[in-house]
Formats: C-alpha cells, structure tokens, sequence
C-alpha cells in the first residue's frame, strides 16, 4: 500500500482527537510524541499478528534470546526507518507545524543494559527481523533503568532512570498471558502409579506480567517480539484475606518485595553482584520465559518430546542459566517426562555465549541461598552435577582434581558457568581470540571434555542503527556510489574500496566527517561551554569505565602531550580533541576515581592559554545510545586501548570503524579481525600481546618501579598525580598512583605507555597526510560489513539455533 502525505496526516489527525480528545493547536509536545508513537504502532500491528500466526502455523523452529539486558536506545526514528515512514512522517507532520526531531527528543532511551552485553542483544534482535529470522527476545522489564549520570565537580553522581514516566508508546501489557514464579518454600516427595513426585509448597508466588514490544523488520513484514516481564503480586492489592487479621504492613511489604525484582537493572558488568535480588531476577524472568515457551508451544503441538527441533533457547551469558533446570523441572514434574529424556531434549535446546573471562565476573552462588530461594531447582542442579561427575570420574578416574575444578557445585558453590557447559548443546565466545582464550586457558577442562560443544561467533553492529541512522549523510553518500544494495548486505559496502583512492569520494567523505564534527562541536559547547575545533582531531574514548578498559593509560598520555606542549607552546602537532564518556559502576571506586581525574585534566587543560589550543579534553556525562549515535559519526581517531586478553570482543570499535574512524588499539578482542580485515597500513597497533601479558601472570606481573625510574616520561605524569600538579588535595589521585608502583599494574598500563606514546605520534604524521588519511578512513568503512551484526546472526542460525527465513505474506 502506498502512505501517502494526506494519508498520514489523516491519520495522525484521527489518532490524536481520539487518544487526546482536543484540538490539534492546544497539543503538547508529549501529545504529539504518544500519538506519533500509537501511529506507527498501527501499521506495526497488522505485520505483528500476521507474524505471529505465520510463526504458529509453520513447520520450523524458533528462536527465544535470553538476557538480563537490552539496551535498545529510542526506537521511533529507527521504526520509522524501518518501515520507510521516514520522509512521509516527517513531511506531513511539518505542515501540521510539528517537526519531528523535536518530538524524537521526547522519547526516553531504553537503557535496559550496562554496555557491551545489552547493546549486543539488541543489534541481535534488530538483524533477526532484518533476515526474516523466527527470534525473539526475552528479559526483565525494569522499572528503572541503567542510571543517569550527572557529573558535579567531576565525581559521578547517579540519578535513577526513571524511563516509563510517561509511559511506553511501543509496549503492549499481556496480562491474560501471566504466569506464575515460585520462591522458597519447600519440596515435599510423594509417590503415585510408581512415580515420584516432587511438591513445591509453602512458596512464595510472584506473578510475572509480559509485556510485548514488536522488533521490526527493515522494509520487510516481520515483526519478532521482545518480551519484557515484570513482577507483580499474585493477590489483589491489599489483600486483607490472605494476610489473615488484616495486616496491613505485612501486605504493603510483601507488595514491595515482589515489586523489587523487576525493579532496576545492577548497574554493574564484568563483576559479580552476588545478592539475593539478582539470583530471584535471574530465575523471575527465565521461569516466566520458559513457561510461556512452552505453553505456547503445547498450544500447537502434541508431544514435548520435539521441542528441541521447534524452540532454541539461547542463554546470553550465564544470567539466564537457569533455563536449564528450570527446563527440567518443568519437563518432569509438570510433563511427567524421565529424567534422560528431559536432559537430552534440554541439551538440545539450549545454547550458551561467554562474554567475558574476568575472574571476577564468573558468577557463582552459595549453595545456602540457592537452595534456599530455589528448593526445587537446587535438588535439579544437585543430580546434574552428580551425573556430570560420575562421567567424568569414568574418563578421569581418579584425578579429583579436575573433577572438583569442573564440577556445577563445588567449595559450597554453585558454578555458573559449568551449569552451562553441562546442559548446553553449544558454547561459543564472541571474538576470535576470546574463543581460544576460553578454549586454551579459561575453559579448557570443559573444552578437552566436550570439543565439538566450542565454537566462535564473532560479535556485530547493525548497520541500520550504526550507520544509516546515526550518519545519515554518509549512508546517502554510500547509496549515490554504489546504490542501495549494502542495506540488504553490508558486504556489498566493500565496494568502496574501489573509491579509496578518489579525490571526489574522499573530499565528500571529509566534508561529512567535518559537518558530524561541528555539530558534535556544537553539542559540546552548549552542554559544557568548551570551544571546541572542528578542525581538530576527534580522538574518542567511549565505552564503560574500567580498569582494564585503561581510560588511565589514555589519561597519562594527555598529561604527557600537555607536558610536552607546556615546554615548548610551538610543538609541531596536530590540534587534538579528546573525547570520553562512559560510566563507572556506582560502587567500583577506582572507574569513579578514573572519572574524576578526566574531568580534572580537563579543567586545567581546557583553561590554559599557553596551549594555543592545541590540546582540549571533554568527558561527555552520560553516555548511552543516543549520545553515541552522536559521537561514533563525528570521531577520527577510536581508542581500543585493553590490556591484550581481557576485552572478549568490544563493539564499539566496529561503530567506531563502520564511521570512518581509524582505531588504535592493541591486539585484542575484535581488534585482531578488524586489522585481519582492514590490513595492518589502515590501523595502528601498540602494546602487548595477549600471550606475553598471559605470560606475566603467569609469572607474577612485571616490575612497574623500574620502569617508573627508568622513562622519566612516566615518573614525571605519576608524580603529577600527587605533586599538586592537579588543583585537587594531593590524596585524591593517590590510589590510582598506588595501583601503578605498590600493586603492581596490573593492567600493564606503564608497560604499554611507551608504544602507546609512538602509536600516536604515528597518528599524527597520519592525519597530517589528509590524502592517506581519507585513504584509510574509506578503507575501514568498506570493511566494516564483515562486523554487521546480521553477518553473526546468520551464523548462530545456522551453526547453532537451525532456523531458517520465514517470510511474512504482505497484508491487504
Ligand atoms: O559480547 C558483548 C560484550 C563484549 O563486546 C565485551 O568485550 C565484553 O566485555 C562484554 N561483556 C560483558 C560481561 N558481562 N557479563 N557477564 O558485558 O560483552
């Protein structure tokens, strides 16, 4: 059906009398962000049930993406996109007097993840739909979400997120399809026709409400389901009944605490939040989600005993890994099944990614508060893991040790990660060398016991959001050049490489760089006052910060820079601006101290005459997807700077590199590829290895004292942390000069700074060449479409998931 103008004014029009009841002239700015929103939702509908009933009716199988997190970020400009609205939408609401980016910027981001993690599950949910892909999220909808970050006096402070204040344009409540969690309680074994049953009672009940948020398609019909749950009680609100003699406090405090679950997201990755609430989260939202898939799927079929071959399930780290006995439990004590044919239809079913290898974000529970919030699945995790060591004694009879090292529950815990080992069919890590990584050091008991469960799934960025959306300008620059084929395949961007070498390309690619670079310039002057020059390099730092991130690393080469600048004003080197952003989690003190350290720098930095502007430093507050969607377009230089081994894979670098930015950064992660992709000549390279950093601890680090005493480079930017340099008491930074020289670095930052140093002075002979520059820059953008997300989902629907493209019928 062709949307005309009149057509999608008319529409608009009706819609807004009848949610509004008022005259279109008396609207405010929120009136007119719902209506838009419930417009666009009606032509998602008719694709969202027909979706729905193709997906009911075929003979194939789907796929359900479990994770505590996704980080969406606005979704009406991308809907729109999508469903090739945009220019109508936004023409025909201008001659209502109605400019639609003024009513984009209602709309809250849909912060439901930390980083990496969340915003890898949305870019996965977005290629699913764009490949006519039967997938479909599952998660918590928190009622808070990832925190807003103010900066006072350069310290994070965290404001909650408060995003469903005015409600959710795109949600739809099902409340006819809740369904109910247990907690506590205990199991009480009974006998009947020779069977033993397994009776949860005295429980707690939470009832878990889905609510549905289409995920659409790019210019196709499908429309796949991110579904949300939250908890509620089971009783009518005050109850009185149930808390007999009318407790009223009682009544109010059981409310709150079932409340609590969906409440706010930890807003922690890469560390362990071992609290009750996070393990009732996991198992809240993996037992609704079960439940429902199951319901769903007996609706249409007769026998469980092909689940597997209808439903993947698959566990994006081990927060959802309770799938697997809850599974189980379902499997046999509500569908009577044996214990082998549950176990073997559950291994079939599930599949697990590992995101990381920090020790400290291996999840593990006390077996004591596993056992008693979860009575039932503890006794289920308690005869996987009897079994699971009883085969292994039969292929290493004797060696406790390693059986004790792989075992699900060992030294009074349960072991994440082994759970999932155990009960799933595939584990794969999400970069090349992460995957060996895990194979060869982290996981390696697991991988000489089950070899063919480890394979590779290179992370990926949809292009939709990360290019066509974010950098509109240079998605139009693209599609002049080579036509629109690279929105169908993004390989296709590889076409460019022909265009390299061409003056005309490459002076239309800097004048698009050069206008995403003042308007950020723009941003950055009115929310900070900072001037800064559009003719600078952009050298951005954005993602959370960490310790092994080494934003610290980043930090002392400015110091070095301005050193250098403060002695001789006339230095020959290419204006530079540095860009970071990101958040620390609230309670890790060193990515706080990190944080203000930033800000101080850039308080004396920005100030200082002398510098003629050579150097200016910004910390962006707040960093998430919208303000990235700002800040990847308008970067030079993409800072990729881990410790060798530690980042499984990053995703920004390939946002980074999909804009045109050139990284610099260590052989780690996804790093390894880009350069594999883009050639060592289009990418600068610095520091240690993953092997040699493996190497020192294994030996027990490196001596940092040395080196400090050795390059007075270091020694000077470390005694400046506490010397006063800083206008800060000399204590303030203290901790992180201590981490250096009495801990022992352990992030090797001292040992990289001097090729980090040598790195960017290579980058600035290389900007300085804007011929060679523009050469690279296009180079990075033709390759970027080996890291679309929609590559990677292509192959965990084949290697891993087995479903196929299942096109939805146009509707009339
Ligand atoms: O796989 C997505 C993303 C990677 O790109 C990052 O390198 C990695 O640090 C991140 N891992 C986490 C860990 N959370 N947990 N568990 O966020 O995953």
């Amino acid at each position: 059906m062709i949307i005309t103008k009149e057509y999608f004014k008319k529409l608009y029009l009706d819609k807004f009398q009848s949610m509004h009841g008022k005259e279109i002239t008396e609207a405010t700015p929120m009136d007119q962000y719902l209506t838009l929103g419930a417009v666009i939702r009606d032509f998602i509908s008719r694709k969202w049930i027909a979706s729905n009933n193709t997906y009911a009716t075929m003979e194939d199988k789907e796929t359900y993406y479990f994770s505590l997190e996704f980080l969406l970020g606005k979704l009406m400009n991308a809907n729109l996109l999508k469903l090739n609205l945009g220019e109508i939408c936004t023409e025909a609401l201008e001659e209502l007097g109605i400019h639609l980016d003024q009513i984009e910027e209602l709309e809250p981001d849909a912060g439901l993840g930390n980083g990496g993690l969340g915003r890898l599950a949305a870019c996965f949910l977005d290629s699913l739909a764009f490949l006519q892909l039967p997938g479909h999220g599952c998660g918590i909808r928190y009622k808070y979400g990832f925190f807003e970050q103010k900066i006072v006096d350069g310290y994070q402070v965290e404001l909650p997120d408060n995003w469903l204040k005015y409600g959710n344009v795109w949600e739809i409540r099902k409340a006819d399809k809740a369904v109910e969690v247990r907690f506590g309680g205990n199991v009480r074994l009974d006998q009947a026709d020779g069977r033993t049953l397994f009776i949860h009672e005295n429980f707690d009940p939470v009832l878990a409400v889905p609510y549905d948020t289409p995920i659409v398609g790019f210019r196709n019909n499908t429309i796949n389901t991110l579904r949300l749950w939250s908890a509620e009680t089971t009783m009518k609100d005050f109850d009185f009944s149930t808390f007999n003699r009318g407790d009223y406090l009682n009544a109010v405090k059981y409310k709150y605490e079932v409340e609590s679950i969906s409440q706010v997201l930890y807003p922690d990755d890469n560390h362990l939040e071992g609290r009750v609430l996070r393990l009732k989260q996991q198992y809240f939202f993996v037992s609704a989600g079960i439940q429902s898939i199951v319901r769903r799927y007996k609706k249409h079929h007769a026998d469980l005993k092909y689940f597997h071959e209808r439903v993947a399930i698959h566990i994006n780290d081990t927060h959802p890994v309770l799938a697997i006995p809850e599974l189980m439990r379902i499997l046999i004590d509500e569908e009577e099944m044996g214990w082998d044919e549950a176990w073997e239809i559950t291994t079939r079913t599930i599949s697990y990614t590992n995101h990381t290898i920090l020790p400290e974000a291996l999840e593990k529970w006390p077996i004591d508060i596993f056992q008693t919030l979860l009575p039932r699945i503890y006794m289920i995790v308690h005869e996987i893991n009897e079994r699971f060591c009883s085969s292994l004694w039969q292929k290493y009879p004797g060696d406790w040790n390693k059986i004790r090292s792989m075992a699900v529950l060992s030294d009074g815990y349960v072991h994440m990660a082994h759970l999932a080992a155990v009960g799933s069919k595939s584990i794969n890590g999400v970069a090349k060398i992460h995957t060996e990584i895990l194979k060869n050091q982290v996981m390696s008991n697991f991988y000489d016991y089950y070899p063919h469960k480890f394979n590779n799934k290179t992370n990926g960025i949809t292009p939709r959001r990360w290019l066509l959306k974010s950098n509109p300008k240079l998605a139009h620059l693209i599609t002049d050049t080579i036509g629109s084929d690279w929105l169908q395949d993004s390989k296709k961007l590889q076409q460019l490489e022909h265009y390299a070498h061409d003056p005309v390309f490459q002076e239309e690619t800097h004048r698009i760089k050069q206008h995403n670079k003042a308007a950020l310039a723009a941003l950055i002057q009115d929310k900070y006052q900072v001037a800064v020059d559009p003719n600078s390099i952009f050298d951005v730092q954005i993602k959370r910060i960490h310790g092994y991130k080494r934003q610290v690393l980043n930090v002392l080469h400015i110091m070095n820079l301005y050193n250098r600048l403060r002695e001789d004003p006339n230095l020959d080197i290419h204006p530079r601006t540095f860009i970071f952003g990101g958040k620390a989690a609230p309670s890790y003190y060193m990515a706080k101290q990190t944080i203000k350290l930033i800000n101080t720098l850039a308080s004396v930095v920005n100030q200082d005459s002398r510098i003629k502007d050579k150097l200016k430093v910004i910390f962006m507050e707040n960093y998430n997807v919208s303000l990235g969607e700002q800040i990847f377009p308008a970067a030079d230089v993409s800072e990729q700077i881990s410790t060798a081994s530690k980042e499984a894979s990053g995703t920004g670098n390939m946002k980074f590199m999909m804009n045109g930015a050139i990284t610099i950064g260590t052989l780690d992660g996804a790093n390894i590829e880009i350069k594999e992709e883009v050639g060592k000549d289009n990418i600068v390279i610095f520091g240690l290895t993953a092997d040699q950093v493996l190497k020192y601890y294994q030996e027990g680090g490196y001596n940092a004292w040395n080196l400090y005493h050795g390059d007075s480079r270091i020694k000077t930017v470390l005694d400046q942390l506490v010397n006063n340099f800083l206008p800060v008491g000399p204590d303030e930074f203290r901790s992180i000069y201590e981490g250096f020289l009495y801990h022992n670095d352990e992030y090797f930052v001292l040992k990289d700074f001097s090729s980090y140093v040598d790195a960017h002075n290579q980058i600035n002979q290389l900007y300085n060449n804007r011929y060679k520059w523009l050469q690279m820059s296009i180079c990075n953008i033709a390759h970027s479409g080996k890291f679309s997300s929609d590559k990677t989902i292509s192959e965990y629907a084949r290697d891993i998931w087995n479903i196929h493209t299942i096109p939805i019928p146009d509707q009339p």
